[in-house]
């Protein structure tokens, strides 16, 4: 079996949260390859594990590791191939480690999912492939159907035991709903481009300009794409209504601010890759935490505050993985950034 994935911690010490990855990914049964390097301590044995896995097939990196976690941006620098870090709590809760992956300069993302969260990493990684492999995408359908069934159980094994004379339960009848199925609204909603690949969610008009930094990078990587303003708190039918429309997109961005609903709330309701942009409000208050910190069973690759251009470039390289094309404009882009 040629791994696809390759899991590269920055510590032996770092073990327990690349078994939560391994976990996942033995359920999904992708074979995957692990090996330890630390950036700073053996950066030679980082590049060649890295350009050795890329020559090999790798399709998707995982770097696991802590304190100043320089590890995914540097797995970055040695191939073409999406990132995704996952920040250690050693020290400081993790919030040295989760700032040191997920605010990587243009035009290096690191899809970063949330502190100790080896079990997201492995299923964002199951999603990116999935893209070009329905098996797998069918796969990971069904393991997010388990974490939704694991919430409708619990209902019955823990709320319905609850022995108090004054709890009231059995006035609501409530069927057991399935996993994306919509609760779509009767309002239409204008969605020109249903069959653009990358669908960008913005919650409001004043993230704009960070919108906009995403369209000009996926218009140079010639990757078609579909933008709207809409947000799922004061117009919750029609943000359902976009993402139905939007079924065949193979990426989801989310424009986040304020408590990040825009991008948890694309999270719940599709199984593709979902790409997360904090931005900042007017008083310089960031939505990273909030946008980064999802629960296990539903990642959101998030990139660093304001980085427009960041989530259009990982997307790039999550379509690039079966497209060539892409991987020679990638590499154009990248190219003309250092020769500035
Ligand atoms: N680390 C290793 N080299 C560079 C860094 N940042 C990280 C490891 C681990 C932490 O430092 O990923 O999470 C402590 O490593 P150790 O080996 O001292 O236990």
């Amino acid at each position: 079996m040629t791994p696809k994935i390759m899991i590269i911690l920055g510590s032996g010490s770092d073990i327990a949260i690349a078994e939560k990855s391994m976990d996942i990914l033995d359920k999904l049964e992708i074979p995957y390859s692990l090996k330890i390097a630390s950036a700073h301590r053996t950066p030679n044995l980082v590049r060649e594990i890295v350009q050795q896995g890329t020559d090999a097939g790798i399709e998707v990196f995982i770097g696991i590791a802590g304190l100043a976690a320089h590890l995914p941006g540097s797995i970055a620098a040695y191939t073409p191939r999406p990132v995704i870090g996952v920040p250690v709590e050693v020290k400081t809760g993790g919030i040295d480690a989760l700032e040191s992956i997920v605010q990587m300069p243009y035009p290096s993302p690191i899809a970063t999912v949330g502190i100790d969260r080896g079990d997201n990493a492995a299923i964002l990684a199951a999603q990116f492939i999935g893209l070009h492999d329905e098996k797998v995408h069918k796969k990971v359908v069904a393991l997010r159907k388990e974490y939704a069934q694991k919430v409708y159980s619990s209902n019955e094994e823990i709320v319905q035991k609850i022995d108090r004379p004054f709890i009231q339960n059995d006035y609501l009848r409530i069927k057991n709903l399935e996993i994306n199925k919509y609760d779509v609204g009767e309002e239409d909603i204008n969605c020109k481009n249903s069959d653009a690949e990358v669908a960008i969610i913005v919650g409001r008009q004043t993230d704009m300009a960070t919108a906009k930094k995403i369209t000009a990078i996926l218009d140079r990587l010639k990757i078609s794409h579909d933008l709207k303003v809409v947000c799922p708190i004061r117009s919750t039918k029609k943000f359902t209504s976009y993402i139905k429309c939007m079924k065949n997109a193979k990426i989801f961005i989310g424009v986040s601010s304020n408590t990040s609903q825009v991008t948890g709330g694309i999270v719940g309701l599709t199984a593709r890759p979902v790409i997360g942009v904090p931005c900042t409000n007017e008083n310089g208050d960031d939505y990273m935490l909030t946008t980064v910190s999802m629960p296990p069973g539903v990642p959101v690759a998030t990139v660093g505050i304001n980085n427009g251009k960041n989530a259009a470039v990982l997307a790039g390289e999550i379509l690039s993985i079966d497209n060539p094309e892409i991987v020679q404009l990638l590499d154009k882009l990248k190219d003309k950034k250092i020769n500035l």
